[in-house]
């Protein structure tokens, strides 16, 4: 039996190479060996305000990227959240076995709301509920996902074994896969904080379908430190992140890209490193192009994932509904 993999990607702002390298690419690598389900997570979008048109067409945008990218719908399966009401209403039910403290502690809604101030939605502050559901719907065993998604995933273990000690044996526990490298992609323009598909000013985040010049531009900007040193020094943030994309998209050892720039200076780096992405992310771009010439294709894909998948959350969700002495 392969063990079953679940993971998903909020339809908003510009997928960037952070959610490449983070997730996505290990998705597609690792898609074979398990039984992979992937999700476009668009009720979580709604947590924070979306113009209904750009939810719609990004929501088409991301399953394109992932198909672009190389999940293979014969082999994974890849749907839409709201296309299986099930996820909303085991949210609501685990709302009512999580303890507001819990929910208090998540650092991703103290860092948005922060950003939000008092527009801040009860949907936000209750996301992590939705992803619980998400994740235990499917009896998964093994969730990929970047370093900011660990604490959701523990959040998720905690209310499946809280539920499981009331009512016996209900769901599989989960477990979060943070990949050693590339689990947190810095922003270029500020290698404090996490390179961000909201934020506003793009100038820090490389986003899969940027042009070689965008590309080019953005890296030469990118915020470095004074010395001139080109060395994995996580004690220098700005020219660590860049080695990491480097060491990422060329699969090469650290001791080789570390000797590669020996005497050269950062903008060597910056160039060699520009027309790496480059050219990493063009046969993702040209399969978008090819696959968005076709956007009825796409829908039809994401119905048949979530046609193909519903019997596994509705059964799920009568069994939890049942232990409860729901309906
Ligand atoms: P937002 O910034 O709006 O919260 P996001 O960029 O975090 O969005 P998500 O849809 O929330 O994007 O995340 C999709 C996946 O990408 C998750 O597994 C997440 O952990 C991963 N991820 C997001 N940002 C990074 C990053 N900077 N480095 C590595 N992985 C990341
Ligand atoms: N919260 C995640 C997206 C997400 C997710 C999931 C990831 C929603 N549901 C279930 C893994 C499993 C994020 O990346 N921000």
């Amino acid at each position: 039996m392969k063990k079953r993999v679940f993971s998903g990607i909020q339809p908003t702002g510009n997928i960037h190479i952070g959610n490449y390298l983070g997730a996505i690419r290990r998705w597609v690598a690792t898609q074979a060996e398990f039984e992979s389900i992937f999700c476009v997570v668009d009720l979580h979008a709604i947590t924070i305000p979306q113009d209904p048109k750009v939810l719609k067409a990004k929501t088409r945008e991301v399953a394109g990227l992932l198909l672009a990218a190389g999940i293979d719908p014969e082999v994974s399966t890849l749907f839409v959240q709201s296309h299986i009401s099930a996820h909303a209403e085991l949210a609501w039910i685990l709302n009512c076995f999580i303890p507001v403290g819990w929910m208090r502690r998540m650092t991703q809604f103290k860092e948005k709301s922060e950003k939000q101030k008092d527009e801040v939605s009860t949907g936000l502050f209750d996301y992590p509920a939705l992803m619980a559901a998400d994740i235990l719907l499917y009896n998964t065993d093994v969730v990929p996902v970047g370093e900011d998604q660990k604490q959701h995933v523990e959040l998720t273990r905690d209310v499946a074994q809280r539920f499981n000690s009331i009512y016996g044996e209900t769901f599989r526990i989960p477990e979060a896969e943070i990949p050693q490298t590339g689990a947190r992609i810095m922003a270029l323009d500020d290698p404090t904080q996490k390179m961000s598909k909201s934020e506003e000013d793009r100038g820090g985040t490389i986003c899969l379908l940027d042009s070689p010049d965008e590309i080019r531009a953005k890296i030469m900007k990118a915020t470095t430190d004074s010395l001139r040193e080109v060395r994995f020094d996580e004690g220098r943030p700005g020219i660590y992140n860049l080695l990491v994309i480097y060491e990422l998209f060329t699969g090469q050892p650290r001791e080789e890209i570390e000797a590669r720039f020996e005497g050269k200076g950062y903008a060597d780096l910056k160039r060699e490193l520009a027309e790496v992405v480059i050219e990493g992310l063009a046969p993702l771009q040209a399969r978008y192009r090819e696959l968005t010439a076709d956007p009825a294709h796409i829908d039809s894909l994401l119905t048949q994932g979530a046609d193909r998948i519903r019997p596994i959350a509705e059964k799920t969700l009568s069994l939890v509904k049942e232990r409860i002495g729901l309906g």
